[in-house]
């Protein structure tokens, strides 16, 4: 096992644990990316998923926010979308376009052109190295996350070969095969929990499930299309890591605009939910505590639009709401590329600002 430098700052864990913290951890989806010049420069010079597959390249915009911010986690740099690559798929990342698969999932029957069963140390060694460069650079400055899409958000963009606003093709294929909709389910399912696996034993810290689209779902096929297997990753990867004779890490399960299903998720082995702009703090934060599941989320990325001075009033209202054990203090979704730097580091120093020596 490599040993990395011994971490200064573990606010992020303390939190993730409902444990005692002298002040909030802050960190914001998407910190690393198109809203920052210095990402701008590097990917002017080269295609997104070389940066993602040159682990100096992925280290380098991991660590770019944490340059000018006082963030309390860095975020690996990769994309969801590296798994259905693993699985033998084309995806281009066009600019303005966001990623693109030329030749998505038509018919079940093109689940069999599918490399089902890859060797992720293989296919995905170069996210594990980069891992374990970043845990090597950022000298224990603050915890690394690693992070999966979820297995229906991955199923989304396969079948719809694109973003959409319906996702309605991947959604067909849940009333027209359903059965094999849950036998690709199942495939991604298990290639994340080695993807998990091998990125906790690199070096993540941390890990985030990106289950980006479950808002496009409804109650009833949430249950039955993406609970099960998000139960089933937190379970597995937990008893893989055991097995191994590895510490297991606190997970977080990010479901957007799934509200419905906030109750089932705090009964899950996942240690954080994460939250979007459309739930009440209050609310998440009495269902949550009575489970003793941390909260993460949940500023409105829009807020950051407006002045400094109304993201600091926004940020105390949160953290005020939603206390100070058990959270995690992140906006409700990712970054706009169009949002300005400093918005940002308002947002941060507000956290800090109004959370400092917390008595709970
Ligand atoms: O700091 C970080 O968070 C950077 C690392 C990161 C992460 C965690 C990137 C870089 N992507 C992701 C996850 C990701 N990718 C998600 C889950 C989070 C979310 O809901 O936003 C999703 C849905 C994707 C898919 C994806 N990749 C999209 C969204 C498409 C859609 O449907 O709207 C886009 C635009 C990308 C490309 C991408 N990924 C990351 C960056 C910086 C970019 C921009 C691409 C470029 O530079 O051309």
């Amino acid at each position: 096992m490599t040993s990395f430098p011994p971490l200064k700052n573990d606010l992020l864990l303390r939190a993730a644990r409902c444990e005692k913290v002298e002040r909030i951890p802050v960190w914001a989806m998407r910190q690393a990316g198109r809203y920052l010049p210095e990402f701008r420069e590097v990917r002017s010079k080269h295609d997104f998923f070389t940066i993602c597959r040159t682990p100096e390249l992925a280290c380098e915009v991991t660590m770019q926010p944490l340059r000018r911010m006082d963030l309390d986690a860095a975020i690996i740099f990769s994309d969801i979308l590296v798994i259905p690559q693993a699985l033998g798929m084309t995806v281009e990342m066009k600019p303005g376009k966001g990623p693109t698969f030329p030749g998505p999932l038509l018919l079940p029957e093109d689940i069999k052109k599918l490399n089902t069963t890859p060797d992720v140390t293989a296919e995905l060694g170069y996210v594990f190295e980069a891992i374990t460069l970043t845990r090597q650079k950022l000298e224990g400055k603050v915890p690394l996350i690693g992070f999966s899409g979820a297995p229906w958000t991955l199923m989304a963009y396969m079948i719809e070969g694109q973003s959409s606003s319906t996702f309605s093709k991947a959604r067909a294929w849940l009333y027209r095969y359903p059965e094999e909709s849950k036998s690709l389910l199942g495939i991604l399912t298990n290639v994340i929990i080695d993807y998990l696996v091998g990125q906790v034993k690199a070096g993540a810290q941390l890990l985030q499930l990106f289950e980006s689209h479950a808002g496009i779902l409804g109650a009833k096929t949430f249950n039955e299309f993406s609970l099960p297997y998000l139960k089933l990753i937190a379970s597995k990867v937990k008893s893989k890591l055991s097995d191994a004779g590895h510490a297991t890490v606190p997970m977080t399960v990010f479901a957007k605009d799934a509200h419905y299903a906030l109750e089932d998720l705090v009964n899950t082995d996942y240690d954080v939910i994460g939250l979007d702009w459309t739930i009440d703090p209050i609310m998440a934060s009495k269902l949550a505590s009575s489970k003793g599941k941390a909260l993460q989320g949940n500023l409105d990325p829009a807020a950051l639009y407006g002045s400094e001075e109304s993201i600091a009033s926004l940020t105390k209202a949160m953290v005020k709401q939603f206390g100070t054990r058990g959270y995690i203090a992140n906006l409700g979704h990712g970054m706009y590329p169009d949002m300005v730097p400093e918005h940002l580091k308002k947002f941060v120093d507000a956290v800090h600002t109004c959370s400092e020596n917390s008595e709970n």
